[in-house]
């Protein structure tokens, strides 16, 4: 028995010696220590030994086990410091490899066309103004004066959303002005910039969705000189101090008078081109006096308080500013186009 345990030592602790990882190890503590390993095979025998025998042998068991431990012990600090170094090794990070840019981008033209117009407006006191999209005829319509056969109100041109035509998609940012009128009550400086909806053919200056800037002042003793005025200064902040402007009569329901903004054209400077089509001017927006029915459709006493308004297409305004022939690049936003602003 003495040889076999002898024989157990030498080789646990040659195997133990040659064992890669912590795995192999386990294997091998369960193959000599283990409930049916190698050791306590041999310690099941001893009760077949001489009273003699048996502490001698007893005593060695104990001798083979502890070394056998040790061994053991000993091998898995070195296997976990092997699979550290390893680890190292196949974890090298070079920090000096240069950092992955992470894409970046920025705002969309047009965007950038309406937060430098908010900057020039809230310069000059006015307040920003947001409304609802989804819009109820009312507001739209009824309560700017368009008549119940003005031709904006036909199905061809607005989208309804409900058959009875009292729900639509705002065909203008004006019902966001009626709104502010009611809630915030005058005296009045505000735009409201956003999105409107028309029943337009998509072409290359027409989309069935745009963007609307709409203006509205309204105070005591407001008159067309304040209009002329603010939007001149207006204009020659967005297009440098020397631009000339030119006022023409026009006809909105929801204002009178009404007019529309040239400004002169800053490609031929007036003589005529194919920007301008041979006009010498580009027409910008659409304004005129408050009527005084829809201030009283507001609640506000137009003998007391006038006002002035103003609308134009902001995408009209980006692609004129950026050169860009086709508005439907703006909404496509392929990336291609995109980046090149
Ligand atoms: C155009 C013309 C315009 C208005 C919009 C307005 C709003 C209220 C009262 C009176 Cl609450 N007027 N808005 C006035 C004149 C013209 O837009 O051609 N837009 C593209």
């Amino acid at each position: 028995m003495k040889e076999q345990l002898e024989a157990i030592r030498k080789g646990a602790l040659e195997s133990i010696g040659g064992a890669v990882d912590a795995a192999h190890l386990e294997s091998l503590r369960v193959k000599y220590l283990g409930k049916k390993g190698e050791l306590t095979a041999v310690l099941k025998q001893m009760g077949g030994l001489s009273a003699e025998l048996r502490p001698v042998i007893g005593q060695l068991a104990n001798e083979v086990r502890a070394s056998v431990e040790k061994a053991i012990e000993a091998q898995a600090a070195v296997v976990s410091e092997r699979a550290l170094a390893a680890r190292l090794e196949a974890e090298t990070l070079d920090v000096t490899i240069p950092g992955r840019k992470a894409a970046q981008g920025h705002k969309h033209p047009m965007y950038a066309v309406l937060d430098d117009i908010k900057e020039i407006f809230i310069g000059m006191g006015f307040e920003i103004f947001d409304g609802p999209e989804i819009e109820q005829a009312e507001y739209n319509f009824t309560k700017l004066n368009a008549p119940e056969n003005h031709p904006s109100r036909d199905w061809t041109d607005t989208f309804y959303l409900t058959e009875d035509s009292s729900v639509l998609l705002r065909s203008q940012t004006s019902p966001v002005q009626i709104r502010a009128m009611e809630t915030h009550g005058v005296p009045i400086r505000m735009i409201s910039p956003g999105r409107v909806y028309r029943k337009d053919e998509v072409d290359a200056t027409h989309s069935p969705m745009f963007h609307q800037v709409e203006g509205l002042v309204v105070d005591k003793g407001i008159t067309m000189a304040d209009l002329k005025g603010t939007l001149n200064t207006i204009i020659r902040e967005i297009y440098g101090p020397d631009t000339q402007t030119r006022f023409r009569p026009h006809h909105f329901p929801f204002t009178e008078p009404s007019c529309e903004m040239d400004i002169q054209c800053h490609k031929c400077g007036g003589t005529g081109c194919s920007t301008c089509k041979g006009e010498g001017w580009i027409e910008l927006l659409g304004a005129g006096m408050v009527h005084p029915k829809v201030l009283r459709n507001c609640g506000v006493d137009p003998e007391e308080y006038s006002g002035f308004a103003f609308g134009f297409g902001l995408d009209r305004l980006a692609l004129g500013q950026y050169k860009i022939s086709d508005m439907r690049l703006i909404f496509e936003n392929d990336i291609r186009f995109l980046e090149q602003f």
